[in-house]
């Protein structure tokens, strides 16, 4: 049925009338996650990874106001050209800045909230908002752990960047409802490094099981799942090296007056231009990784 507040690409929409598999991405990381042309590249070779495992591809974004399911070509492009020019769009934005027309790259509690409407059911990124350090002062919270409790998507992703207080973003999600699934391990990763220190609460280690799990949760009523899928060991780096720049990211935010949704763009972008050209190249790899296990769980789905 034709949802006339979303518009879908023809591939997508024919994928999903079919019961084809579909995975959703999040623009977000194209505006304001990654430099372009990096994050132009990163986005088309992100779909083919979705595409050679069998599903297509449905990236999320604001287009002139559009809540648009299957963003490809020109618009694509358009979209990680305009970069930080280009709204950030969480989850209570999308009313507002589809008011205004705006373009805007999405959350994943944005890109949640039209995945499910769309009837998308997996979708994959790099990682998960979370609970900022400090947060006990600044009361920053990501909105994707909101939005995850409520939405029934699972989101793969590599855990969540050491940006975050990483043992009470668990806590949050854990009070949430929200299952947090380490794929083929028992320690819930820290994006750059495939170890956090603290440990993920379910494990599978194949993509069957991955969906039985997640058809399991649905099944009885819940919402988002978080699916943990450490970095490949080549592309891991030395956690005690990006430790150090991390801190000096969130010392800068702090002297720059930094907070509320720029802060995670400031300390990425800070991140970034820190670490050179590895941060990214070991970011890009994460977000291919967890596309290639977003596309073998949706195909698992779909098989069931
Ligand atoms: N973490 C990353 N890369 C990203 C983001 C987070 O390592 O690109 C983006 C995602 O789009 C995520 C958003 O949903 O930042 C969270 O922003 P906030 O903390 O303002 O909720
Ligand atoms: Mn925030």
């Amino acid at each position: 049925m034709a949802d006339r507040l979303l518009t879908l690409g023809e591939e997508v929409a024919a994928a999903l009338a079919a019961g084809r598999p579909v995975v959703a991405l999040e623009s977000t990381i194209i505006t304001h996650g990654m430099p372009f042309p990096q994050n132009l590249e990163m986005a088309k070779g992100v779909e083919q990874v979705v595409r050679a495992g069998g599903a297509v591809p449905a990236t999320i974004a604001l287009l002139d106001g559009r809540p648009t399911v299957g963003v490809a070509g020109p618009a694509l492009e358009r979209l990680a050209a305009a970069g930080m020019r280009a709204a950030k769009a969480s989850a209570r934005d999308l009313g507002p800045l589809t008011a205004a027309g705006a373009t805007a790259g999405t959350t994943v509690a944005a890109t949640m909230r039209l995945a499910a409407r769309a009837g998308i059911a997996v979708f994959a990124t790099g990682g998960i908002g979370g609970v900022h350090r400090g947060a006990t002062e600044s009361f920053d919270i990501s909105a994707d752990l909101l939005e995850l409790a409520r939405t029934p998507v699972a989101v793969v992703c590599a855990g969540a960047k050491s940006i975050l207080d990483i043992g009470r973003t668990l806590e949050v999600l854990e009070t949430q409802g929200v299952p947090v699934i380490g794929y083929r391990t028992d320690d819930f990763p820290a994006f750059f490094s495939r170890t956090s220190g603290f440990a993920a609460d379910h494990r599978c280690d194949d993509p069957a099981t991955l969906a039985r799990a997640v058809a399991g949760h649905w099944a009885l009523g819940g919402g988002g799942v978080v699916v943990a899928n450490p970095v490949p060991a080549a592309d891991a780096l030395d956690g005690a090296d990006i430790d150090r720049h991390i801190a000096d990211a969130i010392a800068a935010a702090a002297a720059e007056g930094i907070g509320g949704k720029a802060l995670t763009p400031f300390l990425l972008a800070r991140l970034v231009a820190a670490t050179g050209g590895r941060s990214l190249a070991a970011n890009i790899a994460l977000v291919r990784n967890n596309a290639a296990l977003a596309a073998a769980l949706a195909v698992a789905l779909a098989a069931a």
